[in-house]
């Protein structure tokens, strides 16, 4: 069987630029992905509503002038099968289709220590070996599904929104109802309670939301995108988030009340994720937040007709921002629709799902349609399912039952010439993804460059720095108020999940200068072999 230079694993934005790159610069490389088609989150989450939370503009490749010339977004903030139809364009215009299996899992990922060689093996027992894997498998891309009683006993319909069917389905007069109140639970049910005859909602836990100013690009306005562009990505090459965006010049505490207002009434216009860093000390100093959070909360109640269905749609037990901030489109609003009905599991917890719905302690709710938006094992599930075995054939879910250990999120002790891209111990889902993906994928290929010139068989992180680079990750998280959250950054909402808090929340500016200084210090904390 060939030994190819590198395999892929995943056809999302990380995906297509590492086999691009890979190709480029002249490597045998091969692409692997469980979808039929390209976008990885993209491709799988076509629920109606789903839209990016980054502006469009910034939520784009940046390595190509001619690529980011020849598109042109047509929203402020892209809905899905915008941004889908980007990345098939993406794939098209660099000749990357030819490269990828499609339709094929990867089950299982080997290091043979004696031949220096990773054989990873599909779900239709195809067999791939290659020297180098790159592991772009998404930060989002593990679909949990809650362990409830009774749940495979429903007669309806059964969907999720992370695995949405290609064909529509219609649910015209039927009665559906949706568990889970996250990004995609709120940005699909103002969309479901329009199609359905009636929509029931079960929260568990409510969520902070801000409406996203959306609008389409007028040409004056693209033609000035345009000319701007350059500045715009030059600003967000070290910025914090890998945008343009900066917090106000001061903290929340330093101004009055007026102008903390102010302040905060202009980002909630501005609209969407990027309330939750309205003050630079928002996220670290909790009276700082509770400025913050009051704000958003009067909000809902002022939106919200009924005052009990307000008040359970006010999230309680964590600051805000600490759980990711959702970006809605007439997502509270949607309470005063009749046909509209909040069920607060926290009071009326479920019983169980039955053939005819879902059984609450005080309440039978019976449904045709159940729609699953319950989130994903964030972060590391997407690598953990695979489970690699590296050196001695070592589990990385071994390796990692205490909590992701790396270095730099892009190398793992134990896994030698296995990369990680958007992966645990980065700032990956804290900033943009896009541009996160091209910085690791620049770093990990460039790395590929200086094994083949000096005959370079294995590359390993070292298990002193990648103790360090953790500690410094877990420190850097514990100086601000995520920590505090139940969220999926700690992988509280996946039963049995260590608790650690795995993104790099240091900023993507900062971690980008972390990975220049190991790269121009000759790959420092990394044995090369
Ligand atoms: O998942 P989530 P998501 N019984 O984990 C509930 C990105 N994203 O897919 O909080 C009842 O946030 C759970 O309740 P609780 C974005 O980064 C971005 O919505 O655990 N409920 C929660 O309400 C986002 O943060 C966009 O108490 C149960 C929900 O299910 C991330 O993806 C759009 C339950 C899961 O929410 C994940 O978002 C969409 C149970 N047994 C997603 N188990 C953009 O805007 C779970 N829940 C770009």
């Amino acid at each position: 069987m060939d030994v190819r230079d590198v395999v892929v694993v995943g056809a999302g934005f990380a995906g297509l630029y590492a086999l691009h790159r890979c190709r480029s610069d002249g490597f045998d490389v091969v692409g692997v992905e469980a979808a039929d088609g390209v976008g990885g989150t993209w491709y799988w989450n076509r629920y109606p509503g789903a839209r990016c939370d980054v502006e469009s503009i910034d939520y784009s490749y940046s390595f190509s002038a001619e690529l980011q010339d020849g598109w042109r977004w047509s929203e402020r903030y892209a809905a899905q099968p915008e941004i889908l139809a980007y990345l098939e364009h993406v794939a098209e215009r660099f000749d990357l289709h030819r490269l990828i299996r499609f339709g094929r899992t990867v089950r299982s990922a080997h290091f043979d220590e004696d031949a220096v060689v990773w054989t990873l093996t599909t779900d239709d027992g195809e067999r791939l070996r290659a020297r180098f894997v790159i592991f772009a498998t998404g930060c989002l891309s593990a679909v949990h599904r809650p362990d409830i009683p009774g749940a495979d006993d429903f007669a309806g319909q059964v969907l999720f929104t992370a695995r949405w069917p290609h064909r529509e389905p219609d649910l015209a007069g039927k009665r559906v109802g949706v568990i889970g109140t996250g990004s995609s639970g709120i940005q699909s049910i103002p969309v479901l309670a329009e199609r359905a005859a009636s929509l029931t909602v079960f929260q568990r836990s409510a969520n902070y939301s801000v409406p996203a100013p959306n609008r389409p690009f007028t040409d004056e306005e693209w033609e000035r995108v345009r000319a701007e562009y350059p500045q715009r990505r030059a600003k967000s090459a070290y910025a914090p988030a890998g945008t343009p965006h900066e917090a106000y010049p001061k903290g929340a505490l330093e101004v009055d009340e007026q102008e903390r207002r102010a302040a905060l009434e202009q980002r909630w216009q501005q609209g969407g994720v990027l309330f939750g860093k309205t003050f630079p000390d928002q996220n670290t100093d909790l009276a700082a937040n509770d400025h913050a959070r009051r704000f958003a909360e009067e909000k809902i109640r002022a939106i919200v007709r009924d005052p009990a269905t307000a008040e359970d749609l006010v999230p309680v037990g964590h600051p805000i921002g600490t759980k990711r901030i959702c970006t809605d489109v007439g997502y509270f609003e949607t309470y005063n629709r009749s046909n509209v009905r909040l069920v607060n599991l926290r009071r009326d917890p479920v019983v169980a799902i039955r053939p005819w719905g879902v059984e609450t302690e005080h309440g039978r709710h019976e449904l045709d349609v159940l729609v699953y938006a319950t989130g994903f094992d964030a972060l590391t599930g997407a690598l953990t399912r695979i489970d690699p075995r590296g050196r001695g054939g070592l589990r990385l879910s071994r390796a990692w039952a205490d909590g992701p250990v790396t270095c730099l999120g892009l190398g793992v002790p134990g896994f030698p010439n296995m990369f990680t891209v958007s992966g645990p111990g980065s700032p990956s889902v804290l900033a943009n993804m896009v541009l996160h993906a091209e910085v690791q994928v620049d770093w990990v290929v460039d790395l590929l460059d200086r094994c083949r010139a000096d005959g370079v068989a294995e590359v390993e992180p070292r298990h002193d720095a990648a103790a360090r680079w953790t500690e410094h990750v877990a420190e850097t998280a514990e100086r601000t108020l995520y920590p505090r959250a139940d969220s999926w950054y700690v992988g509280a909402n996946v039963t049995g999940k260590k608790r650690v808090f795995m993104p790099y929340v240091g900023g993507f500016g900062t971690y980008r200068r972390f990975c220049d200084q190991a790269r121009d210090n000759d790959y420092a904390g990394f044995v090369l072999t």
